[in-house]
């Protein structure tokens, strides 16, 4: 087990879409329970391969209060369903900020384990949010991006001096 170094925007290698997986087995499973402790121990409630300079469709995400119910979703497909709700984001790559996001209330996922065996299931609540704010890291995409031009530009400003100053 080990913890991997979480990249931070603006870094521009958050913005690689990742390729899909194509071999499964022990090394990748491997990789996930990295990315699944290093999700713990940040602490959050996902983290995609994307944010730790890994550019493969692969997700870790545990919305449990217990800390217990680790989910790891191998090339990761999503139909989104019913209304768009809006709640509060923050992201580990964005640290610090937290803004409202309107996500889809409910999804369909497909995806498969890191042995390659598929699963199909139905999330709703923080699990849907979670599930789709992972799914943007995959293709490059951050909470950021749905925010409005000036405050990303805040944003950006703030998180470069905090680097800066901590460099
Ligand atoms: O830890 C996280 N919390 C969170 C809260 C609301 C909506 C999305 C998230 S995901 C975030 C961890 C992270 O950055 N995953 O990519
Ligand atoms: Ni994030």
């Amino acid at each position: 087990m080990s913890l991997l170094n979480i990249l931070h925007y603006p870094d521009p290698r958050l913005r690689t879409k990742a390729k899909p997986v194509t071999q499964f087995g022990p090394e990748l499973k491997q990789f996930g329970d990295d990315l699944l402790e290093t999700m713990y121990a940040a602490p959050g409630i996902g983290l995609a391969a994307t944010q730790v300079n890994v550019h493969q469709r692969i997700i870790a995400v545990d919305v449990s209060e217990n800390r217990d119910e680790p989910y790891l979703l191998v090339n990761p497909e999503l139909t989104l369903t019913g209304e768009q709700l809006e709640s509060e984001e923050g992201c580990l790559s964005v640290p610090g900020i937290y803004e409202p996001v309107k996500r889809f209330e409910q999804i369909e996922v497909t995806a498969q384990d890191p042995m390659g065996n598929p699963m199909s299931f139905t999330a709703n609540g923080l699990l849907a949010v979670c599930i789709q704010h992972e799914c943007d890291h995959l293709d490059g995409k951050l909470f950021v991006d749905y925010l409005s031009s000036l405050k990303r530009t805040r944003i950006r400003k703030k998180l470069l001096k905090q680097q800066k100053a901590s460099a």
